[in-house]
């Protein structure tokens, strides 16, 4: 038997470039992903109308949380010779699903000021932040087809892109964050990133999405008999819907930019997403309970398309890796930096806030081991087996 051990705030005025944008995304991402990857239609639904989430935007008028309060390091120094020859300026468009304030938008500012500093301003970032331009699968999409140049996605919603990154969504496998460094920056890790050569995108770095909770308006989670029913959004995951589905609960999978205004509207009782993603992406606002279940750890991964990278100079190559390799650190410390904030400002801002202790986690794991079973043959019994060396050795 395994132990346990151990929609947003104000969006800004869109432009009619990002507005341009955004359908163009919407366009050619619809379908496509799912098509060419076989069977993850049955677990996408509608792809997100630009147009109405403009509206709904509008209409939510939610306050962002002032994440200043949040002991948030700074970022780090930017220390280069800034590339002086002149060379073709670019400005990357970099769409990502979280809000500005969170540790992902964070990270991609840094990003973003890295670039321009060692470019001499010859490359700058333009950050669409909140899902604006789409959600995980339509920004990848936009980067296959030559329609965005980075973005920010979960693993979880690309297994059928790299089927090993399905590792991470194995219920209560990772114990802490420094286990999962451990794995991102593993041989494991590094094989997982390369086997997206070829499809267009580059994956750069492991950044953290985190330890996920769950968010519900119908009571507290205590033991898996309290998910009897519920009806509870999940990545677009097929893992996550046999975990939960395991559990009891009803899971609907669906994109993340939907979440907000399905929970508004009643169309699900839940989701669960990190405590900071709950707090920057106002889910406190349309949730009465929240649980620290701590059930899944998700990465991100900093891509970009590969077309658009390889055409570059060899100088500014490098300037990306080198950025992305420093914004990934600061990623993960703000992350971890904001985690236990988040959970006291979701508690402060409304919600009743519950704690699993370790008894009590441990039914849950008991009651998904099967998940193991069932999937490690489609994830790939090498990296499962891989990265349960390193968990169990840690
Ligand atoms: C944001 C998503 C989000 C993820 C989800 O683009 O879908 O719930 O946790 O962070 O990647």
């Amino acid at each position: 038997m395994r132990k346990l051990m151990g929609r947003t705030g104000p969006v800004p005025r869109h432009l009619a470039l990002l507005a341009a944008l955004g359908l163009i995304v919407a366009a050619c991402g619809e379908g496509d992903f799912a098509d060419e990857n076989g069977d993850a239609d049955d677990t996408i639904q509608d792809d997100a109308d630009v147009d109405d989430d403009v509206d709904d935007t509008e209409e939510e008028a939610a306050e962002e949380v002032d994440v200043e309060d949040a002991p948030v390091s700074d970022p780090p120094e930017i220390d280069c010779d800034p590339i002086e020859e002149e060379l073709e300026e670019h400005t990357i468009n970099f769409g990502i699903g979280l809000a500005t304030n969170s540790p992902q938008g964070l990270s991609v500012q840094f990003f973003g000021d890295y670039l321009e500093e060692c470019t001499d301003g010859q490359l700058t970032v333009e950050l669409f932040p909140d899902s604006q331009i789409g959600d995980d699968l339509e920004m990848m999409d936009g980067l296959q087809t030559g329609t965005l140049e980075m973005t920010f996605p979960s693993t979880s919603p690309i297994v059928d892109t790299v089927p090993g990154l399905g590792v991470f969504d194995l219920p209560f496998l990772m114990p802490d964050a420094e286990t999962a460094d451990e794995v991102l920056d593993s041989e494991v890790g590094d094989r997982l990133l390369d086997e997206f050569e070829g499809t267009g995108l580059k994956a750069l770095n492991w950044a953290e999405n985190g330890f996920r909770q769950v968010t519900n308006n119908v009571g507290p989670i205590e033991s898996p008999e309290d998910l009897e029913g519920l009806n509870l959004r999940v990545m677009e995951n097929e893992i996550h819907v046999d975990m939960w589905e395991t559990l009891g609960a009803s899971p609907t999978a669906m994109a993340f930019g939907e979440v907000f205004s399905a929970l508004e509207q009643g169309v699900i009782d839940g989701q669960e997403n990190p405590w900071v993603t709950n707090v920057t992406s106002n889910f406190w606002e349309v949730a009465d309970y929240g649980s620290e279940t701590r059930h899944v750890y998700t990465p991100f991964i900093m891509m970009i398309a590969e077309d658009f990278y390889n055409d570059l100079p060899q100088e500014f190559q490098d300037v990306i890796d080198e950025a992305s390799e420093e914004a990934k650190h600061y990623q993960r410390t703000v992350s971890r930096e904001m985690d236990e904030w988040a959970r006291e400002e979701f508690d402060a801002l409304g919600p009743e806030v519950n704690v699993l202790d370790d008894d009590q986690l441990q039914e849950f794991v008991d009651a998904t081991e099967e998940v193991y079973d069932t999937w490690a043959p489609e994830i790939g019994e090498d990296v499962v087996d891989d990265v349960l060396e390193i968990v169990e050795g840690s």
